[in-house]
C-alpha cells in the first residue's frame, strides 16, 4: 500500500457524531431565528442527520440531549435511526434548565437538588441501555456568581460524590465522559472548568471515566492542541465537542474560525494514537443564522479537510528535523501538509465509496431541503438560547 493508500484507508473509517440539537432552531440569548422545515420532533432530527450521513458516508451517529430529545420509547428511537441507516450516540444531560438548579445540580447546597441531579443522569444511563449509546457526557452548569457565595471546596466534594454515583450505575461497555468549560453561565467560580479538574475527577473515578473537549470551551490562545497530547498520553481523552469560536462559546461551524487549530488539533490526535472509535469525535455548535443541514455537511468536511492534511504530515521527515534541532525545516513539514489542497484528495475518496465527490452539491440537488420547507409546518427549538 502506498502512503497515499493509506491515508485514504484512514480517512475513510473517519466518523463524526453530530448532535440533534443542531438540526432545530437556535440563536443567541438575544433571538432566536426559526428557520423554514426545521424538524418538529427527534425522528425528523434524525432524518436530516441521514442526509448528512447520506451525502458525507461520515457521520453515522447522533448525539442525543435530554431532554430535548424526550422520547416515551428509546429502544423504538433507535430502531428508528437503524432504519435510517444511523445509530444513537452519545447521550447528553442536561442538569441546567429547570428552575432548581439556580445554584447548581450536583454541587447544589441542598441535597434534594442534587439528588433531582442525580436522578436525571440515571435516568440518562437507563436511556443507554435502552439505545446501546455506549457514552454520557455531563456539562455542568454549576458555579457561582460571587466570591464568598458557597463554598469552592465543598462544591467540589458534592461533586465528586455525585459523579462516582453515576460511574458506579455504568454497565461494562459505557463511559461517563465529563466536559468543561471556563465560565458560563456562572461567571465567578465553575465547579468544571478545566481540563485539570475534568481529569483529577476522572483519574479518580476510574478507567470508565474520560474527559471532554469542547474547543469553544478555553480562554483565547489556550493551546487547545497541547491539552490534546496531554490527554492522549494518559489515556484520558474520550471526546470532542467540536465548533469554533471568536469570542466565547461561539458554537460556530467547525474547521471556520480558526482551521489552522483544527489541524494542530487532528494532527495531535493522529500523533497520539487517536485517530480511533475508542474517542468520540462530535459536533457541536448551532446555525443560528446560516441553513442548518448544508453548515453540518459542511462541518464535517471541514473536519475531514483537517484530518486528511494531519494524516499527509510526512513524520518521518518531521522527526528527522526535530531530531536535528531544525527549527524552520520542522515547522515547514507541518505547513507543507497544512498548505496541501486535500479537496481534490477527499472527492476521491468519496467516489471510491460510491458517494458524489462534492456533498454540498449533492445536497443541494437532492430537494430534500425543499421539501422539508413543504411539509414541515413549527419546527422546534433546539433546546435553548431562547
Ligand atoms: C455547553 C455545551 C454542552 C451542552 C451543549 C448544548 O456549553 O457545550 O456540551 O450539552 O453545549
Ligand atoms: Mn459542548
Ligand atoms: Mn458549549
Amino acid at each position: 500500500m502506498t502512503e497515499l493508500d493509506a491515508v485514504k484507508a484512514a480517512l475513510k473509517t473517519q466518523a463524526v457524531e453530530t448532535p440533534s440539537w443542531a438540526y432545530g432552531n437556535s440563536g443567541t440569548r438575544f433571538k432566536v431565528f426559526a428557520q423554514q422545515g426545521v424538524p418538529r420532533d427527534p425522528r425528523e432530527k434524525l432524518a436530516d442527520a441521514a442526509k448528512v450521513h447520506e451525502f458525507t458516508g461520515a457521520a453515522p451517529t447522533v448525539a442525543l440531549h435530554i431532554p430535548w430529545d424526550k422520547v416515551d420509547d428509546y429502544a423504538a428511537l433507535a430502531k428508528h435511526a437503524e432504519e435510517l441507516g444511523l445509530r444513537l450516540g452519545t447521550v447528553n444531560s442536561n442538569t441546567f434548565q429547570d428552575d432548581a438548579y439556580k445554584l447548581g445540580s450536583v454541587c447544589h447546597p441542598d441535597a434534594a437538588v442534587r439528588r433531582k441531579a442525580l436522578d436525571h443522569l440515571l435516568e440518562c444511563v437507563d436511556i443507554m441501555d435502552a439505545t446501546g449509546s455506549k457514552d454520557l457526557k455531563l456539562w455542568l452548569a454549576d458555579g457561582t456568581n460571587y466570591p464568598g457565595q458557597d463554598d469552592i471546596r465543598a462544591r467540589q466534594d458534592r461533586l465528586a460524590e455525585g459523579l462516582a454515583a453515576v460511574y458506579g450505575r455504568l454497565g461494562d461497555d459505557q463511559r461517563l465522559l465529563l466536559e468543561y468549560k471556563l465560565f458560563e453561565p456562572a461567571f465567578y467560580s465553575t465547579d468544571v472548568p478545566d481540563w485539570g479538574t475534568a481529569y483529577a475527577h476522572c483519574l479518580k473515578l476510574g478507567e470508565k471515566a474520560q474527559v471532554v473537549v469542547d474547543t469553544g470551551h478555553h480562554a483565547p490562545g489556550t493551546n487547545i492542541e497541547f491539552i490534546v497530547a496531554t490527554l492522549l498520553r494518559e489515556r484520558k481523552l474520550g471526546a470532542f465537542d467540536f465548533n469554533s469560536r471568536f469570542y466565547a462559546d461561539d458554537d460556530l461551524m467547525a474547521g471556520a474560525a480558526d482551521p489552522f487549530q483544527l489541524f494542530r488539533i487532528m494532527y495531535e490526535v493522529v500523533r497520539g494514537g487517536g485517530f480511533t472509535p475508542e474517542i468520540a469525535f462530535m459536533l457541536d455548535q448551532c446555525h443560528n443564522i446560516e441553513a442548518k443541514i448544508p453548515a453540518i455537511i459542511r462541518s464535517v468536511m471541514n473536519v475531514q479537510e483537517a484530518t486528511a492534511k494531519a494524516l499527509l504530515v510526512d513524520r518521518d521527515a518531521l522527526a528527522r528535523a526535530q531530531a536535528a534541532g531544525d527549527v524552520l525545516d520542522a515547522n515547514a513539514v507541518l505547513m507543507d501538509a497544512y498548505n496541501t489542497d486535500v479537496r481534490p484528495l477527499l472527492a476521491e475518496v468519496r467516489e471510491e465509496l460510491g458517494l458524489d465527490p462534492d456533498p454540498m452539491g449533492a445536497y443541494r440537488r437532492s430537494g430534500w431541503q425543499e421539501h422539508i420547507v413543504a411539509t414541515r409546518v413549527g419546527g422546534t427549538q433546539a433546546g435553548w438560547g431562547a
